[in-house]
């Protein structure tokens, strides 16, 4: 097949997924063409079916703000009439859905028809898309792609719940590729982070308030009271600031270290006993999925998909969104009994390997053949 994916191209969750799912189907042998106003994260070098286009937009000095939206959706007429697509993928619903349409639309005008599949990832649904500046927009462009998919049970039935949505919205996992997440033998990082052995403690995300990251210090800092410990704080984002305030309140500067984004989070995870996500919202938690590969449990909360992926008292354990005692006793819990934490180490690896990306890839597959078989000219 050819396909067009649209996301975007940052660290975010929906991106990497995006970028994973094209790569991943193109070593399948389908072409795959990237639409976005920059290259990827995760498409660092050449692979073989896979192009990238970039859109381009036009800054003139009248637009205040710049019409992303319609330069995408010129930009997607462009490709699927000139690349010759079988379809279009568009991952989370701001603005790519309605963009999507638009683009469909126009090329109906010529004659030329593209189904189109939305991937629901999350705070389209759950935040940014219940927002009155959208939630009229986000309900109508859902409706109106051939195909509408959602990264885990708990974000269909909240798509059901928020919106009137009359799309059935099949539910195709968060996935993983153990080629490159695994646990690797880091012990010169280990060393250097914890030199007298300390357990390490992981969070990695966007830094976003919907992650609670002064959640993750205040566990911390429960845990750093009773035990030696030290923290890894990745990635960056809006709350980083005050993230690095309340561990200055704390004075636990010297157990914590920012480390900001980085690329190779597999070579952190393989040194990390536990990952903390105290998240509000989680449609899925790819994050967790990624530490459970590589071994390592999750204390996290019960928000939206995480109960899906990680298991209480299994391959870590949930919590109440905001309730630190409870996550800091669970974390107390593996952390002094390293028999229980190696049976949760097995037992994250062993539920990571459901979401396998081999596991994953032929769902989507079969996926857009149904849509394709099914797509009604129109
Ligand atoms: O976590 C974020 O805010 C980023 C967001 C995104 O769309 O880029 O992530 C969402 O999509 C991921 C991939 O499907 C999911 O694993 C995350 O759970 C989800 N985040 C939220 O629902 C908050």
């Amino acid at each position: 097949m050819k396909i067009g994916i649209v996301c975007y191209p940052t660290f975010g969750g929906s991106g990497v997924v995006a970028t994973e799912l094209g790569v991943g189907l193109a070593k399948r042998g389908h072409e795959i063409h990237f639409i976005t106003y920059k290259r990827p994260a995760r498409l660092s070098h050449f692979q073989e079916n896979v192009f990238y286009h970039e859109v381009d937009t036009n800054d003139y000095p009248l637009f205040e703000y710049t019409p992303y939206d319609s330069a995408l959706a010129s930009k997607l007429v462009d490709v699927v009439k000139y690349e010759n697509l079988d379809l279009l993928h568009v991952h989370y619903a701001i603005p790519h859905a309605m963009v999507a349409y638009i683009a469909k639309k126009v090329l109906l005008t010529e004659g030329r028809y593209v189904p189109t599949i939305t991937t629901l990832h999350g705070t389209d649904i759950t935040l940014v898309g219940q927002h009155k500046a959208f939630r009229p927009v986000v309900e109508f462009s859902i409706n109106k792609s051939d195909g509408v998919t959602a990264v885990s049970e708990s974000l269909r039935d909240q798509t059901y719940q928020y919106f009137n949505v009359e799309k059935e919205i099949k539910v195709l996992y968060n996935f993983i590729d153990f080629n490159r997440f695994t646990k690797h033998n880091k012990d010169h990082f280990k060393k250097a982070i914890a030199p007298e052995g300390e357990p390490i403690l992981t969070h990695v995300s966007n830094f976003r308030k919907v992650k609670r990251v002064d959640d993750v210090i205040r566990v911390f800092h429960e845990v750093r009271s009773e035990m030696p410990a030290k923290l890894l704080l990745i990635g960056d984002g809006p709350e980083r600031r005050n993230a690095e305030s309340l561990c200055r309140k704390l004075e636990l500067c010297q157990d914590i270290r920012f480390l900001g984004k980085q690329d190779a989070v597999e070579e952190l995870l393989a040194v990390s006993d536990l990952l903390l996500i105290p998240s509000a919202k989680e449609s899925f938690g790819l994050a967790a999925l990624e530490a459970m590969a590589c071994e390592v449990p999750v204390i996290s909360t019960n928000a939206g998909g995480l109960p899906e992926v990680n298991t209480h008292g299994k391959t870590g354990f949930l919590a109440e969104v905001g309730d630190v005692k409870t996550m800091a006793r669970h974390t107390l819990t593996l952390l002094r009994d390293p028999e229980l934490l190696a049976r949760f180490r097995k037992n994250a690896l062993e539920r990571a390997r459901e979401f396998d990306i081999s596991n994953i890839l032929p769902q989507y597959e079969a996926y857009y053949e149904s849509i394709l078989k099914a797509a009604v000219y129109s």
